[in-house]
């Protein structure tokens, strides 16, 4: 039996790759469904190529052009963001990869969870934003939650075969991104092309400046603590610039166990797809002389504020990483469209952490309310 896939954002970085994977293995995958939200032209190649039964543009204003050009075959087209959340529901999918940018993929993984559908995550903000919610669901539905992302699938690969055995920590590694050993002089009048330059990992523009400012790994130990439940001093970060060791789980008795190979996204892509089993791949192989050192830095947390930030966050609780992560959205816009700089980007996430409304115990309503006010707010702090 073939699995049946739908990828939530099959146009980004994780999406196409996610398909690349897929076309390495038709005796395994079938594509469902795939959505997008603007790259019609990418969107319409893709629906050539891998046919899937049901396909989505997230920008209705969209649609006529995409139904026109797949009028030829017989895939049902539809449009919007309710679209997106509903289609995930359909019982011919077997599993939900969640590869949207941001807030937008908590609706559909959430319907996808009540659904009963495992989830291949690639969207941590899901878990960063209603990691409560959404894990608690999870558990009521008996959905898995398979990481994609990089360092989480690490993680879980390292906890294969360990049954109950408590983790004492987990490194998280960091690759440090382009302004790794920068401090703040320098970081002021970075400009976004140089925060696009990332050393190890083809992103796309989100991410890539997330990973710049170090909030991608803040992000990631929130996701960490949903993932593994882990409270926040269980979750170290580790800076390690050739991005070969993916992640660290150390257990009881002092002993570590690393995931590593080269940085490439569709090893864990394909993990989570296949898990517990493993599929023969053609990747390219760690050859270790050309890494004959494997280095580590303790994050700089004075020049990546964000980081800290992060942590604060999930110390606090409530909906306080949702504020955070909304706020982040907000400026790393601002920052791409130079309206604000790099170091701005962390006074404002901060300034909006102490202006939202703070709740404590949000249902998931309060999580939408959440992330409009913090939205709203880290707009006007831009404007000034
Ligand atoms: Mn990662």
């Amino acid at each position: 039996m073939k699995k049946r896939v739908a990828i939530l954002g099959s146009t980004g970085s994780i999406g196409t790759q996610t398909l690349d994977v897929i076309s390495k293995h038709p005796d395994k995958f079938e594509v469902e469904v795939l959505t997008a939200n603007n790259r019609i032209g990418r969107l319409v190649e893709q629906c050539r190529k891998f046919q899937p039964n049901t396909v989505v543009i997230g920008n209705k204003d969209k649609f006529q052009q995409l139904k026109e050009a797949l009028e030829d075959l017989p895939i049902k087209v539809y449009a919007g963001s309710d679209a997106i959340a509903q289609v995930v529901e359909m019982s011919t999918v077997d599993v939900v990869l969640t590869a949207m940018v941001g807030f937008s993929g908590l609706k559909p993984t959430m319907n996808a969870i009540n659904a009963g559908k495992p989830i291949a995550l690639a969207n941590k903000e899901t878990l960063v934003v209603a990691g409560d919610i959404i894990t608690e669901m999870a558990a009521k539905n008996k959905v898995p939650i398979l990481p994609v992302d990089s360092e989480h699938s690490a993680i879980f690969q390292c906890l294969v075969g360990e049954f109950q055995n408590p983790i004492e920590k987990i490194y998280l590694t960091a690759s440090g991104g382009p302004f790794r050993g920068k401090k703040k002089d320098f970081l002021e009048n970075v400009t976004p092309e140089q925060a696009l330059n990332h050393p190890n990992w083809e992103m796309g523009n989100k991410i890539t400046i997330d990973s710049a400012s170090m909030m991608n790994k803040g992000l990631e130990v929130i996701e960490a603590h949903w993932l593994f439940g882990l409270e926040p001093d269980q979750i170290d970060v580790i800076v390690h610039p050739q991005s070969i060791i993916h992640s660290i789980a150390q257990f009881t008795d002092g002993s570590m166990k690393a995931q590593m190979g080269l940085p490439d996204m569709r090893v864990p892509i394909q993990y989570a797809l296949t898990f517990p089993d493993r599929l023969q791949a053609d990747f390219p192989r760690f050859n270790f002389m050309d890494y004959p050192n494997l280095t580590f830095e303790k994050p700089d947390l004075d020049s990546f504020r964000n980081l800290k930030i992060a942590y604060d966050a999930l110390k606090t609780g409530g909906n306080m990483p949702c504020i955070i992560n909304a706020a982040n959205e907000i400026v790393v816009e601002g920052f791409l469209e130079k309206k604000i700089g790099f170091l701005q980007m962390s006074d404002i996430i901060e300034q909006t952490m102490d202006k939202v409304t703070f709740i404590g115990k949000p249902s998931v309503e309060d999580y939408f309310e959440t992330d409009k006010e913090a939205r709203r707010v880290a707009k006007s702090l831009i404007a000034f």
